[in-house]
C-alpha cells in the first residue's frame, strides 16, 4: 500500500513540529513547503528530521519545497502558512496579512490537489477556514479549522492542574469560535467519568474557564514574540490521524454548520467526526439556556471577523 502524503503549508514553529510528529506517528510522507525566501529553513528541516530517523526507525520521507508542482496528490494539506501573534496583537490583527496568504494557498491547492483534506490553523481561524471554503470550493466534509481540540486541551491541562488528577482522564470540550468568545462546556467536562461539577467549586471552576479563553494570549506574552506551537502542533496531528487511520475520533473542530445548533453557513467548534471521509458528522445535543447564549454571543464574534474578509 503506497504511504500517504502529507503536505505542510507554512513551514515555521508549527510546521516543523508537525513534521516531527507526523514522522514519529508514521503517518505518510512529509512535505514542508514554504516560501522561496524559506526554502533553506524547511529544507534543512527536512533534513534534520530524516536523520533522527535511525533511532525509532520510522520509515517516511520528508522533503522541503517551494514549489507547488510538488504537492501533486497530497493527501492531506495542514496550513499555517501567514504570521502568528505579537504581544498586544489580536488574531483578528492578523487578518489582511493572512487572508492574501490563505487566497493563494487555496488557489494552489485547488489546482495540485482538488481531492485532499484540508486542516486550516492560520489566524484568526473561523475566518481563514471559511476563506480557504469559499476560495476552494471544495465540498464542506474537505475542509476543517483547528481550533477546538487545542482549546480543549488546554482545558483539560488546567482541569487536570487544578485536581491533581491524571491528564489523561479528564474529558471536555470547547465550542464555538477560536477567540475570547469560545465556550467552555463545563456541565459535560469529565475526571475519569466523575462530573468536575461535583470536583470542582463553581467559583474556582469560572477562574479555569476564563483561563482557558485566553490561554493563546498568556503564552503570547511568556514568549514576548510569536504565538504556541507544541499543543497546537499536536491537536492538528490528531485530526489529521483520525482522517488518515479512518479513526472517527469525535474531536471538536470549526466545521461549516447547516443548521447544527441553529447555526448557517459558518465555520465555527462544534463536535465532529473526522473520519476517511473528512468531516463526516457534527454531533448535535443540547445546550442550556445559559451555552445557548454564549453560542449565540460567539457566532456574532465569528460572523463578524468573517465579514471583516470581505468574501
Ligand atoms: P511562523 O513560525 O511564523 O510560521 C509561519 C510560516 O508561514 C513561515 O515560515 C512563513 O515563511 C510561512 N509563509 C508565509 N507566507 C506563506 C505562503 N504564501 N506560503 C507558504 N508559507 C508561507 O508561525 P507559527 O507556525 O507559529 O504560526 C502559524 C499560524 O498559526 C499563525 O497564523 C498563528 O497565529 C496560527 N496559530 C493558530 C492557532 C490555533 O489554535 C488556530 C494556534 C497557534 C498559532
Amino acid at each position: 500500500m503506497a504511504r500517504k502524503k502529507i503536505a505542510l503549508i507554512g513551514g515555521g514553529q508549527i510546521g516543523g513540529n508537525l513534521a516531527l510528529l507526523a514522522a514519529q506517528k508514521e503517518l505518510g510522507d512529509i512535505f514542508i513547503f514554504d516560501i522561496p525566501k524559506a526554502e533553506g529553513m524547511i529544507k534543512g528541516k527536512a533534513l534534520d528530521i530524516m536523520q533522527l530517523r535511525p533511532h525509532d526507525g520510522y520509515d517516511v520521507d520528508i522533503h522541503g519545497t517551494a514549489n507547488w508542482d510538488d504537492l501533486k496528490n497530497i493527501d492531506v494539506f495542514i496550513i499555517t502558512a501567514g504570521i502568528p501573534r505579537k504581544p498586544g496583537m489580536s488574531r483578528d490583527d492578523l487578518l489582511g496579512i493572512n487572508l492574501s496568504i490563505i487566497k493563494d494557498v487555496a488557489t494552489n491547492i485547488k489546482k495540485q490537489s482538488p481531492n485532499a483534506f484540508v486542516i486550516v490553523i492560520s489566524n484568526p481561524l473561523d475566518a481563514m477556514v471559511y476563506s480557504f471554503y469559499k476560495i476552494s470550493e471544495f465540498p464542506k466534509n474537505q475542509v476543517v479549522g483547528m481550533a477546538g481540540a487545542l482549546d480543549s486541551a488546554r482545558f483539560r491541562t488546567f482541569i487536570a492542574m487544578e485536581t491533581g488528577y491524571s491528564v489523561q482522564d479528564v474529558t471536555c470540550m470547547v465550542l464555538g469560535g477560536h477567540g475570547d468568545t469560545m465556550v467552555p462546556i463545563s456541565r459535560l467536562a469529565t475526571v475519569g467519568g466523575v462530573p468536575i461539577t461535583d470536583l470542582i467549586p463553581l467559583k474556582r471552576l469560572k477562574e479555569i474557564e476564563d483561563r482557558t479563553r485566553v490561554a493563546g494570549g498568556e503564552i503570547v506574552k511568556l514568549f514576548g514574540n510569536g504565538s504556541a506551537f507544541y499543543a497546537p502542533a499536536q491537536s492538528a496531528i490528531e485530526m489529521a490521524e483520525s482522517f488518515i487511520k479512518n479513526k472517527k475520533r469525535v474531536i471538536p473542530c470549526a466545521s461549516l454548520c447547516e443548521g447544527e445548533f441553529g447555526i448557517n453557513g459558518y465555520f465555527i467548534g462544534v463536535p465532529s467526526v473526522i473520519g476517511s471521509g473528512g468531516v463526516e458528522n457534527i454531533l448535535e445535543f443540547s445546550l442550556t439556556e445559559e451555552e445557548k447564549f454564549e453560542l449565540k454571543n460567539t457566532l456574532e464574534a465569528v460572523k463578524k471577523t468573517v465579514a471583516e474578509t470581505g468574501i
